[in-house]
């Protein structure tokens, strides 16, 4: 079928033929765990990897591949795996990725989970973690050594905001022979496209902009074909086993295409958002990479198509006054995940992060008062609106 190269046209109609499909518009939900051969031969050289064809879906399934399909175009990537969830895709990329005696190094800034996977968990694999400052890649250069073979890092990152200049870091990552996997998970391929940049891998939890609608979990990692054949062969289908459900596939094939509608709207809010937080005399900070005061403001520019709709922002007060200011909260939901319909509030320190120490929070930036704001696709007078209510409550907190 020929297709528009457009971002959307391909988001709807890419790898997909009705005609092959009974005519069927949407593609259809293969629920099937294992799939037949027509001779003892033929299912043998499809497990020698000698003959084209699925065998059981822990390694691949139709549904599934049209998603990572989908997905590779939009990235911009040969090829793409669908995994159970974003630490799914995560942990499986890097176990296959590292062995014993390895370094990763990954910027000071990650979600809570891949940091606690990453420095509670795989350092006792005998894997080297080491955390540098990598919004200055510079510092890149004098880290790197002998032993690193991977670069790992989120722009923006979660839940601070800050950004990394991805084609900087590609370069003096290859120039020691490293693989850079990037989280895209925050800007999503509608908005940062960190292949066409330098990246090898990308990483994404499709639970949240690339599902959209706050009903799926589930993990996606794209890159070359021969290291995606290596992560789906050894990494999901051996190590973690997090493949992803046929159902969720078709969740996230459903999300793909209103996504950039979805994001048009979801940036246009959360610059207004931002853009009124900043004018609050009780907010002392509003971290947006859409914002003139925003520190890497250039490089968003540079980096990003549009800004994102994530927002972190600071009361004065700080923790008490935002606690106060969330329970206020009316329409604005109280909830951990983002990238969602519904606008989504939350604590990064007493939540998504807890899981790093106190003293890593502080070591790592991320701030007892921070709150994470992930605009929704209300009308934004209807969020505005719901701030405007719970903020005087941080105001007089703060005067207190
Ligand atoms: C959250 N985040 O922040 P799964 N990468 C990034 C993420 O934000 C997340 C994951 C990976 C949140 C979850 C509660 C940048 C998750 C992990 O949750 O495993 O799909 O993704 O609120």
């Amino acid at each position: 079928m020929a297709v528009g190269k457009g971002f959307s046209t391909r988001a709807i109609h890419h790898a997909y033929d009705p005609r092959q499909n009974e005519g069927a518009l949407v593609p259809p939900l293969h629920l099937t765990s294992t799939f037949t051969f027509d001779t003892a031969e033929a299912g043998g050289e499809i497990f020698a990897g000698e003959r084209q064809g699925h065998f059981y879906s822990r390694i691949s399934n139709p549904t599934c591949d049209l998603l990572e399909n989908r997905m590779a175009t939009l990235e911009g990537a040969e090829a793409g795996l669908a995994l159970s969830s974003g630490m799914g895709a995560i942990t499986s990329t890097l176990w296959t990725l590292l062995k014993p005696g390895d370094e990763i190094i990954i910027d000071k800034t990650l979600y809570g989970c891949t940091f606690t996977y990453l420095h509670h968990g795989l350092e006792k694999w005998g894997v080297t973690v080491t955390h540098i400052d990598l919004t200055e890649p510079e510092t890149l250069r004098a880290a790197i050594g002998e032993k690193t073979r991977v670069v790992y890092f989120e722009t923006p990152a979660n839940p601070n905001m800050r950004l990394v200049d991805i084609r900087a870091v590609a370069e003096i990552a290859h120039e020691a022979g490293a693989t850079v996997v990037v989280d895209n998970t925050y800007a999503t391929p509608y908005l940062t496209r960190p292949i066409a940049l330098g990246a090898d891998l990308v990483v994404h939890s499709a639970t949240k902009y690339l599902g959209g609608h706050g009903d799926v979990v589930a993990g996606i990692v794209v890159g070359r074909a021969e290291e995606i054949t290596e992560i789906r062969m050894v990494g999901m289908k051996d190590m973690t086993g997090a493949v992803m459900a046929p159902f969720n596939a078709m969740l996230v094939l459903r999300g793909l295409k209103t996504l950039a509608l979805r994001l048009d709207r979801h940036c246009a809010s959360a610059k207004v958002v931002a853009d009124w937080l900043e004018a609050q005399p009780g907010v002392t900070k509003v971290h947006y990479p859409g914002l003139e005061s925003f520190e890497q403001v250039a490089l968003a520019r540079r980096q990003m198509d549009q800004p994102g709709a994530m927002i972190a922002f600071e009361l004065e007060g700080g923790l008490e006054a935002g606690r106060a200011m969330m329970n206020r909260l009316q329409m604005i939901q109280r909830a951990v995940s983002l990238g969602d319909a519904e606008t989504l509030i939350q604590h990064p320190a007493s939540m998504t992060h807890s899981v790093y120490t106190p003293e890593e929070r502080a070591v790592h930036g991320i701030g007892d008062g921070l709150i994470r704001l992930s605009v929704g696709l209300e009308e934004v007078e209807d969020i505005l609106a719901d701030l405007e209510q719970a903020l005087p409550t941080a105001a007089r907190i703060a005067a207190e």
